[in-house]
């Protein structure tokens, strides 16, 4: 599907804040891929697609955990931990998006997991740095993510992982999990 066509599909799915977030990631999606030698049209497709579950319903996220038998364990949390599995199915069944890598570019992109691919590390990079976001650090991991990738995704998961800690928030084993590997690739 070309960029005007996924870009009509998912707007009305969110709120107009999230569709300039999807634009940004994008972007810096497009960006990051060119930089590190990785298909731009792959990861235009996934950055356009990687929010579209985010604000589903619950029960909806829920059902097609239970009929795609995805990890039972994701029924136990919440719906930012489910938007990305949800949103893969989502991208299979109504984009029509075969692409393995793609898919799992959206399916981890809230969590990271172990073993992922450059372009699922492109994906995730860039939801967090995309030009719209604005916390303490992002000016540092943009800096990071413009000069090697592997590394910004450790500076990425780490920021993450402190700010669930400082938030008293819990960790979806798959975000620790992802954590150690990278620590490992070192
Ligand atoms: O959907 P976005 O807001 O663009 O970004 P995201 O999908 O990367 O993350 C959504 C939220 O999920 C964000 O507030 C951080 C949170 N999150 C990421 N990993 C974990 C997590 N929340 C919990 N409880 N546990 C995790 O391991
Ligand atoms: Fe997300
Ligand atoms: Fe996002």
């Amino acid at each position: 599907m070309e960029r005007d066509e996924l870009l009509t599909k998912i707007k009305p799915r969110m709120p107009e804040k999230r569709y300039i977030h999807t634009i940004g990631v994008m972007e810096t999606a497009i960006q990051l891929a060119k930089l590190y030698d990785e298909d731009s049209k792959h990861a235009e497709t996934a950055a356009i697609i990687h929010d579209v579950a985010k604000y589903a319903d619950v029960d909806w996220m829920k059902q097609v955990i239970v009929r795609e038998q995805l990890d039972p364990e994701l029924l136990q949390w919440n719906a930012e931990i489910m938007h990305g599995p949800v949103g893969a199915v989502v991208a299979r069944d109504e984009f029509g998006v075969t692409n393995e890598d793609i898919l799992n570019a959206i399916r981890h992109h809230t969590t990271g997991r172990a073993g992922m691919t450059k372009l699922e590390k492109i994906v995730y990079v860039a939801d967090m740095i995309e030009p719209n976001r604005k916390f303490d650090g992002v000016v540092r991991l943009r800096e990071i993510a413009s000069r090697d990738i592997n590394e910004a995704m450790r500076a990425c998961v780490s920021h993450t992982l402190a700010f669930l800690i400082a938030t008293g928030q819990p960790i979806y084993p798959l975000s620790i999990i992802c954590y150690n590997d990278l620590m490992r690739e070192e």
